[in-house]
């Protein structure tokens, strides 16, 4: 980590939504890099006013607040960056994959998600607040249909706090790329553990449905697809569907 920046770690019993709580403490100037973490959330955030469902003591909800001063272009990267450092902090475990751009998938069942908020009123972004869920030992009656766990994919409870600090270790380390604004190498790595390359996909935009194959993510970490006829088409934010 930059010698200038110091690490803080926020534990709370239980809080409505790490994001929530952190955002609002980002907004009265808290310092990067803040981490708060909880045990369980009464009011879990997915994206589009959606529910994270966070049982009490069964996996990780956390939030990052950082303050990269990059501008707003490069800000999707973080969650990228995010869903490749618990890649590489469970691969010994797990093999996670990235559904672009912020899921964690096992066998094609979600173990994680992650939530990017950002407070921008230039093209620089003034923080960012990125979000982690993360089921580590719910079992599937606690779950939504879809959803998975470490414990019900590898029948070993986790050890929360290592696999926590595992995270954020590798966050840090990735953290410090980014600032140094080595995006590719960022973009390249997380790219091999894309999912979403080579397949056909819908992306719900504000107004319309874009469809195509996605073939690579651009250094902003933005996914590539290629239309019908050839057209090729920068997707941002937007909702993608894997088609099968
Ligand atoms: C996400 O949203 O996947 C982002 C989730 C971010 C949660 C973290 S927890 C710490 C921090 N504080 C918060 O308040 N939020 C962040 P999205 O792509 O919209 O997915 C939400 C959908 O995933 C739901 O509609 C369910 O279908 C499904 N889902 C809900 N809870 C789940 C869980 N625990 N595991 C797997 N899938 C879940």
């Amino acid at each position: 980590m930059d010698k200038n920046s110091s690490l803080k770690i926020i534990n709370l019993e239980s809080v409505d939504s790490t994001n929530e709580y952190l955002f609002s403490l980002a907004k009265k100037g808290e310092p990067e890099i803040t981490i708060v973490r909880a045990n369980y959330q009464t009011l879990g955030k997915g994206r589009l006013g959606r529910k994270w469902v966070s049982p009490k003591n069964k996996g990780l909800y956390l939030s990052f607040l950082l303050r990269p001063d990059k501008n707003v272009k490069v800000i999707p990267l973080i969650g990228i960056m995010i869903a490749l450092a618990c890649v590489k902090a469970l691969k010994e475990k797990l093999s996670l994959k990235i559904k672009w751009p912020n899921d964690l998938l096992v066998d094609n069942k979600k173990i994680g998600g992650i939530l990017l908020e950002a407070s921008s009123l230039s093209d620089v972004a003034d923080f960012i607040v990125v979000g982690l869920g993360l089921n580590i030992n719910s079992s599937l009656d606690e779950l939504v249909p879809g959803a998975t766990s470490f414990f019900i994919e590898t029948k070993v409870l986790g050890e929360m706090d290592q696999i926590f600090n595992r995270i954020v270790d590798e966050v840090l380390k990735l953290y410090e790329k980014y600032r140094q604004e080595l995006f590719d190498d960022i973009v390249e790595e997380a790219a091999t553990h894309l999912i979403t390359l080579g397949k056909g996909v819908v992306a719900k935009m504000k107004n319309a449905e874009i469809r195509g194959r996605a073939f690579g993510l651009d250094k902003y970490g933005a996914l590539l697809l290629k239309d019908k006829d050839d057209k090729i088409i920068r997707v941002t934010t937007s909702e993608v569907i894997h088609l099968r």
